[in-house]
């Protein structure tokens, strides 16, 4: 397995399209790597396959001269077949031993985890990252289990050495403490796809991300 420099991970980007107020997902996914966003991850819960292909075919032509990953949420298919730096699963989704099986081992592999007992599992997965998922309640995703808070991301710290994406009502209000409490990375929908400047609102979170790993 591939061993992923968290340094990738820093500022991620999760997509979702219903908030980029009627603006192309290009332009708000441009605008948000040129503020500095480091990985950025297509999450499409409602779009056909061929739809789909075709928008991550569009993010890996525009992400690949930034030499910033493009990851695919759920679909390892979609990810083979546009050629993705990584995928993203959650507890519903296909195991991780039997993705890591079907992809190349440069293809980094992300987990949600929702429980501690998510978080026992993990050590025994083929992962590349956790995401910490939600840290806050958000009506981004409304479907998910317990919310970890600040408390809750320091225990998981403290249970794995793998990186940690915290994901879940992260702006730039509250990104300070998220890292402090042991993330490696902020992971963020709206507060960069719903943002009115995409490139500003990155730019400071990028600022903040930076300021506060440098010491790591
Ligand atoms: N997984 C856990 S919370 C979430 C996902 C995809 C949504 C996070 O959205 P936001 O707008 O950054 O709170
Ligand atoms: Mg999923």
């Amino acid at each position: 397995m591939a061993r992923l420099n968290p340094d990738v991970l820093r500022l991620y980007l999760v997509t979702d399209r219903s908030l980029m107020r009627g603006r192309p997902l290009a332009e708000v996914v441009a605008a948000a790597v040129q503020g500095g966003v480091s990985c950025v991850q297509l999450r499409e819960k409602n779009l056909g396959t061929r739809e789909f292909l075709a928008q991550a075919l569009m993010l890996k032509k525009l992400l690949a001269p930034h030499r910033v990953p493009l990851v695919i949420n759920d679909r390892i298919d979609i990810a083979l077949a546009c050629g993705a730096e990584g995928v993203h699963l959650g507890q519903g989704d296909l195991p991780v031993d039997a993705a890591r099986k079907l992809l190349p081992p440069e293809v980094f592999i992300g987990w949600s985890v929702e429980s501690m007992d998510d978080v026992a599992q993990s050590a025994a997965l083929p992962l590349d990252y956790l995401g910490v998922s939600p840290v806050f309640a958000t009506p981004t995703k409304l479907d998910t289990k317990t919310v970890w808070g600040l408390e809750g991301l320091a225990v998981v710290r403290t249970a794995t050495r793998l990186p940690l994406v915290a994901i879940g009502g992260i702006h730039a209000g509250n990104a300070r403490e998220v890292l402090r409490s042991g993330a490696d990375s902020l992971a963020v929908v709206s507060a960069l796809c719903a943002a009115g400047d995409p490139h500003a609102a990155a730019a400071g979170l990028r600022a903040l991300c930076d300021d506060e790993l440098k010491a790591r």
